[in-house]
């Protein structure tokens, strides 16, 4: 049975996962969950997820959500470790710079940078009130984490080494949200390093498959 997406296209971490599909070229199909219309929240939804929360994914019966546990899943699967996105589980030193580079999107970047999607974009889409003072307070925290991305991609091409994983891609989804917030630190001469990594990810023909659909 072909891998089924349950998800929405335009949703962030749908699009994290589509991307690492497209990077492998796996067959799927999207099973589309309306969003808008609290399809998440209905008790078949909730029986597999529990958090109400799209996406998952029915892998021939295996069920498994958080985007990037999917991720891993699917190229660990689907030839991720051949194509040097993710490191096959007896390199240690490699697994483990690949944990640090993951674990870096999680509480570095995507703490801030999906929270500033929030309340700038999601808030007002939804009819809601953007906080600004949580705008205010968000944006030099996150710059303060993309000096440190500076530091450590004047050191190696990529997060986890000279070598593209999907760490590096998870930063797509949220990371392309920023300039619709006029928010520049991806682009900046003031980083150059991730201004230079940025260009590289996102210029993808998988991100610009996902990001276009
Ligand atoms: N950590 C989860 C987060 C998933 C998530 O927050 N998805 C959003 C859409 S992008 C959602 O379903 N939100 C609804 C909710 O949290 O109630 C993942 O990576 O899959």
């Amino acid at each position: 049975m072909v891998l089924k997406l349950h998800g929405a296209t335009i949703a962030t971490c749908t699009k994290r996962v589509l991307t690492v599909i497209e990077e492998l070229s796996i067959p799927y199909e999207l099973v589309p969950v309306n969003f808008f219309a609290g399809e998440h929240k209905d008790p078949s939804f909730l029986a597999v997820q529990p958090f109400g929360q799209i996406p998952y994914i029915d892998d021939d019966g295996f069920k498994l959500f958080e985007s990037r546990a999917i991720c891993r899943y699917l190229a660990l699967k689907y030839g991720g470790v051949e194509a040097g996105l993710v490191p096959a589980a007896g390199e240690l030193e490699k697994v483990a710079l690949f944990e640090q580079a993951a674990s870096i999107e999680t509480s570095n970047f995507d703490a801030s940078a999906s929270k500033l999607a929030y309340e700038n974009l999601f808030k007002p889409m939804l009819g809601q009130t953007t906080n600004t003072e949580a705008v205010k307070a968000l944006i030099p925290v996150l710059e303060g984490k993309i000096a440190g991305y500076e530091v450590m991609l004047g050191k190696t091409k990529y997060l986890a080494g000279d070598v593209v994983t999907i760490a590096d891609l998870f930063h797509l989804s949220y990371g392309s949200l920023l300039a619709q917030q006029k928010i520049d630190f991806l682009e900046s001469e003031k980083y150059p390093n991730v201004a230079r990594w940025w260009k590289d990810i996102s210029s993808r023909p998988s991100w610009k498959k996902v990001s276009s659909a």
